[in-house]
């Protein structure tokens, strides 16, 4: 009767209780323990970061307002529940409104030059905005899409599968 190890490769894990002596031996079941510790690691860290994520802290973003333009003109990586501050370092006044006009939410009022306008994000999107004063200004506030650290677990994930593949290539080369 074949063994289950046929179709299950216990060896790669546990070093399969084969009879291997020496140096080699030695590297083969550190390897094997080491590769078991480090694929449960890495699948834990990869179920726990997105819930990691959800627990985020609301983060604060600045946009700058000087020389007649938004600064970042793009602003990434901001999600629900995060508030952005615009800060009138001009020597002019501005408005942080959204475009087309007549669209919300961004309704600032007139921010005199040293003044400052906050919004707090409660929907995911790409909110475009533009000064009511100075038509041709122009910004964007992007509002969810890839979570960073849902990204940092595909990362996790890639590297699992990278470590496994090398190892099995290790294996084979003997
Ligand atoms: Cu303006």
């Amino acid at each position: 009767m074949p063994a289950i190890t046929q179709f299950v490769d216990v060896s790669f894990i546990d070093g399969g209780g084969m009879k291997v002596s020496g140096l080699y031996g030695f590297l083969r079941r550190t390897f094997g323990l080491l590769a078991t510790a480090a694929i449960f690691v890495v699948v834990a860290s990869a179920f726990v970061a997105p819930f990691a994520g959800n627990a985020r802290a609301a983060a604060v973003w600045s946009v700058e307002v000087d020389n007649n333009a938004f600064s970042p003109s793009t602003l990434m990586g901001v999600q629900v529940g995060d508030t952005v501050t615009w800060y009138n370092n001009d020597t002019v006044s501005h408005t942080v409104t959204s475009y087309p006009p007549g669209s919300v939410p961004l309704d600032s009022p007139t921010l005199s030059p040293g003044e400052t306008w906050s919004y707090t994000f409660t929907s995911d999107g790409t909110y475009e905005y533009y000064c009511t004063i100075h038509t041709t200004m122009r910004g964007t506030v992007v509002v969810g899409g890839v979570i960073p650290e849902f990204s940092s677990s595909l990362f996790v994930v890639a590297s699992m599968l990278v470590l496994i593949v090398g190892l099995i290539a290790l294996r084979r080369r003997r």
